[in-house]
């Protein structure tokens, strides 16, 4: 390699995001079936559009989980104080923390001794955090980190040896394949110690066209938000995709409870990627895009007792939707 572009590149961390990105694409793309990984749907035009979706009538798992937070709030603060020994609240993925503003509130009120360690890839997010939590919640210790989760949580343990409360919300763990997903929780419990707690939001199982309809709303939301990404492809990776010649396929198994959407290509065509990969598609050849995984109570408890959890709380909503489970490292 060029002794200047290596140099360049070790130095540049927004280029090797550039070149990890690239290197995703491609092999997805070149793989058989084609797929892209929906971690990178949210730039900020697919965090724009994530907004949006969860104001969406159809979208229904963000509702039911801030009623969670909203109606139960002290109960699930209560489980979280357990004996009252000080402790850090570290939420993976916070987002702009919406449902967790009503937790700190509460244990704000309740002057539980806690820290807040929010956790997030966006650099923006986590000043966002820095910056306006303080202000809307006077009194609260807050440390944000910026980066992958478990290295994170790394950081975390570094900076302090308090019981750690880790917060997993929005179903985000149904972005996995259940295997993923039970390697993840194995994983996170490698970065906890006995006593530990996590607060896992899971979606659940239910009628199947009420899941159907979240993925495929009628504004096309859901849609634009998969075409996001071939388009995020055009703009960083010097690409074009032709969106108008995609179409968004979204399904539902209710027997595995595998909610998985498609891009459909409707014509056979090429796309040039970086001006120097060329991806060819067949009518009616499919992207996986991404996963949103479906569980029932009972393979929740389950992922938790084989990952090296004791499930000790569930949280739901009214129309038991959704589930917020607690779990306490063994
Ligand atoms: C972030 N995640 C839990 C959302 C979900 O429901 O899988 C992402 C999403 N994809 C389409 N709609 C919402």
């Amino acid at each position: 390699m060029d002794s200047t572009l290596a140099h360049t590149e070790l130095n540049d961390p927004s280029k090797t995001k550039t070149n990890l990105f690239y290197n995703d694409v491609i092999t997805g793309l070149k793989s058989t079936p084609k797929r892209l990984n929906s971690k990178y749907f949210y730039d900020a035009n697919g965090d724009k559009l994530f907004q949006e979706l969860m104001n969406s009538p159809e979208y229904y798992p963000t509702d039911c989980e801030l009623e969670i937070f909203a109606e139960k709030t002290a109960e699930i603060a209560d489980a979280l104080i357990a004996d009252g020994d000080a402790f850090d609240l570290i939420e993976l993925g916070a987002g702009d923390a919406t449902k967790s503003t009503y937790l700190l509130k509460y244990l704000l009120e309740k002057k539980a001794d806690f820290t807040y360690l929010p956790i997030d890839i966006s650099e923006n997010v986590i000043a966002y955090l820095n910056m306006t939590l303080p202000v809307t919640l006077p009194g609260l210790q807050i440390t944000g980190l910026n980066g992958e989760y478990f290295h994170m949580l790394t950081k975390a343990a570094s900076i302090s040896s308090r019981r750690k409360v880790v917060l997993f919300l929005g179903s985000n763990i149904g972005n996995m394949p259940i295997s993923d997903a039970i390697e993840f929780c194995r994983e996170l419990r490698k970065h906890l110690s006995p006593g530990d707690m996590a607060l896992i939001g899971m979606d659940l199982k239910k009628d199947p066209k009420v899941v159907l309809a979240a993925y495929n709303d009628k504004e096309g939301i859901t849609k634009r938000f998969n075409l996001n990404l071939l388009e995020r492809i055009n703009r960083e990776l010097n690409s074009n995709f032709d969106v108008s010649k995609f179409e968004h396929y979204p399904t539902y198994d209710p027997e595995t409870g595998a909610c998985k959407s498609y891009l459909i290509s409707t014509v056979d065509q090429q796309v040039t990627i970086n001006d120097k990969e060329t991806i060819t598609f067949l009518k009616d050849e499919y992207i996986y895009m991404e996963i949103s995984q479906k569980f029932t109570i009972m393979q929740a408890d389950q992922i938790a007792i084989n990952t090296g959890f004791v499930p000790v709380g569930q949280f739901f909503d009214t129309k038991k939707w959704f589930i917020d489970a607690i779990w306490v490292a063994a």
